[in-house]
């Protein structure tokens, strides 16, 4: 029976179905840790090393099990540190729901002890941002909060004064207007259909195309068969944007695989010949990988009708749930007979492959990182949940990690920031016990958020952390040679011993260096049962080359070799043997 404000807001957060909740605890939030311990049986707290990896953990959580992720944190530097986990969430429209205390509530605006107004600070990254006033507007606050984060896919934010937290519950002061027990905990899923017209049109524009792509990202992620059957009909490949990853196997005939800087060449041919393009929940950035203006006609399947023409002109715009329009649209559509155009993709994929094979089975001297994701590809259970945090392992992941079964898969999409695949696998974990967890991150990424290998001993979550350790900010070295022609500079790190590092947080360590140990050393971490990190001390110099490399990047690139780039002979020679290994 809840005593006070904090108890209303555990409690009406069960009610929600909320079974953890990520943070870090702080003088400015001790009233609703008291109520955390009060209702430790029902409500599991993970306690982080930095807020922000509590915010990570929350987005992770809520990406994998489609559930709201909820986190907390104490008032000033405590929800200030959770912002950036949190703009994730904002970016990749995650449903997260973030609560704050605030310095004493007669004291707010003068200056006391951690008096940082975070509700203004969170105005941008949030959809729902109030104070929570006393015990008669908190349960109120938590349904608002948590029903707008699931309808408007993003951020809410709760602060709560320091002495409200634990205000005695109480009707005293409640107003005329708000009726006791209004509020409801009902999140209702959107309901938005296009009407019959607007899909007989969009039946017809894609029945006219002989060329057809589809661009699957991660709002088709609850729509394989019908994506499958999409492509079947209308003989046309799948490009999947890295947050779509999981909406098909990657050996599925349909698909080629990924899109952009990180993607396969084959989906840059679909994207340059296709006639029509159907966008199917995505929003992926990079627009010159799409077609170009007026090449090819679009429909596009979106749940949020304001991203309809965000990215590329529109035919038809289909808003609402993309299985639904799917299942209404699929047997509007006439077969594409011949499915040329797939078949070419099928084949170009088959060559695709066959150079992904060779350059993952080099025996070269130092270890090449696609190697060691190459190995981990065939090791993972086909239930895995893998991360991925940004920087050049994004590419050696999205190329060599190949969704099968019921794998999932993420990374920061939009905000694309690193340090978070450690925790979205803490938030991963606590979501799946029992499925397999493992993140890929950079030596730069995993640094920003060591301290998370204490958590995953602290509560036995058994994740294992490839780290690729190639002592550099790889991907930044790699932007300021290829895309600005400019000598690498500042990406250079210290060495970190990380598996010394992960035994002083009580985890196992490895260290792969040879490529003929890496299958053996990853069975063996694999099969530790408990949290691991495996470093893979790699190659700095292999470049994460573009599906096709342009003109434009190739002379870059040797402008940086001729301004003095380091162990330009030695890149050079790289690339030139990769080359050579595509045409023999
Ligand atoms: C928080 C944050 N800071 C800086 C960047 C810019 N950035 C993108 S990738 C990258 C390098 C990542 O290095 P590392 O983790 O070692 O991975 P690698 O690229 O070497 O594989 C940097 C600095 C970013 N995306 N996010």
């Amino acid at each position: 029976m809840a005593q006070q404000v904090s108890d209303l807001i555990v409690e009406r957060l069960l009610e929600w179905g909320v079974d953890t909740i990520f943070g870090f605890p702080g003088d400015g939030v001790d009233g609703f840790f008291e109520s955390l311990r009060t209702h430790k049986d029902k409500l599991r707290f993970i306690q982080v090393r930095h807020e922000e990896a509590a915010a990570f953990a929350a987005v992770g959580y809520a990406k994998y099990s489609g559930r709201i992720g909820v986190c907390v944190a104490t008032s000033g530097p405590g929800g200030i540190h959770l912002l950036n986990g949190l703009y994730d969430a904002k970016c990749d429209g995650q449903p997260v729901l973030a609560i704050t205390g605030h310095t004493f509530h007669d004291l707010i605006g003068m200056d006391y002890q951690q008096d940082v107004d975070l509700d203004k600070l969170f105005m941008d990254v949030s959809v729902f941002n109030e104070r929570v006033m006393g015990p008669t507007h908190a349960v109120n606050c938590v349904d608002a909060a948590i029903r707008t984060a699931y309808a408007r896919r993003g951020v809410s934010h709760i602060t709560i004064p320091k002495d409200i937290q634990e205000w005695p519950v109480s009707d005293k002061h409640r107003s005329g207007g708000n009726v006791p027990q209004h509020s409801g905990d009902w999140s209702a899923p959107s309901s938005a259909h296009p009407n019959s017209a607007l899909i007989r049109k969009a039946a017809d524009i894609i029945n006219a195309g002989s060329k057809v792509a589809i661009l699957a990202g991660r709002g088709a992620l609850h729509c394989r068969e019908e994506v499958s059957q999409l492509a079947e009909l209308v003989g046309g490949p799948v490009i999947k944007p890295l947050l779509g990853k999981a909406v098909l196997p990657d050996r599925s005939p349909y698909t080629t695989g990924g899109i952009g800087l990180l993607g396969t060449a084959p989906s840059i041919d679909v994207m340059d010949e296709c006639d029509t393009l159907i966008m199917i929940g995505t929003s992926f950035p990079y627009m010159e990988f799409l077609p170009k203006p007026g090449q090819a006609k679009c429909v596009q399947i979106e749940i949020d009708a304001a991203r309809v023409g965000l990215r590329h002109q529109v035919d038809i715009g289909l808003v609402g749930d993309s299985k639904a329009i799917l299942t209404d649209l699929l047997p509007l559509l006439k077969e594409n007979k011949g499915k040329k155009f797939l078949k070419t993709a099928q084949e170009n994929m088959k060559s695709w492959n066959k150079l992904m094979e060779e350059r993952g089975t080099r025996t070269s001297m130092p270890l090449k990182p696609q190697v060691v994701t190459h190995t981990l590809n065939k090791l993972l259970d086909d239930d895995a949940i893998v991360s991925s945090d940004s920087g050049t392992i994004a590419t050696w992941t999205a190329r060599y990690i190949e969704m099968r079964g019921t794998m999932k898969f993420s990374l920061s999409g939009s905000l694309a920031t690193m340090a978070n695949g450690l925790p979205y696998s803490i938030g991963a974990a606590a979501a799946f016990p029992g499925r397999q967890v493992v993140c890929v991150v950079g030596d730069g990424g995993l640094t920003m958020l060591m301290g998370e290998l204490a958590t995953l001993v602290k509560y036995k979550f058994p994740v294992k952390v490839i780290v690729i350790k190639n002592n550099v900010l790889g991907q930044i070295k790699w932007e300021q040679m290829i895309l600005e022609g400019n000598p690498e500079y500042g990406v250079e790190l210290q060495p970190i011993d990380f598996a010394k590092v992960a035994e002083a947080c009580g985890a196992a360590g490895y260290t792969i260096e040879r490529p003929e140990d890496v299958e053996r050393i990853l069975i063996e971490a694999l099969r530790h049962d408990g949290p691991a990190v495996i470093q893979a001390v790699v190659d700095p110099n292999e470049p994460p080359m573009p599906g096709k490399a342009t003109t434009k990047q190739a002379i870059k690139f040797a402008e940086s070799i001729l301004r003095g780039q380091k162990h330009g002979m030695s890149i050079i020679k790289d690339i030139a043997e990769d080359k050579i290994r595509e045409v023999i």
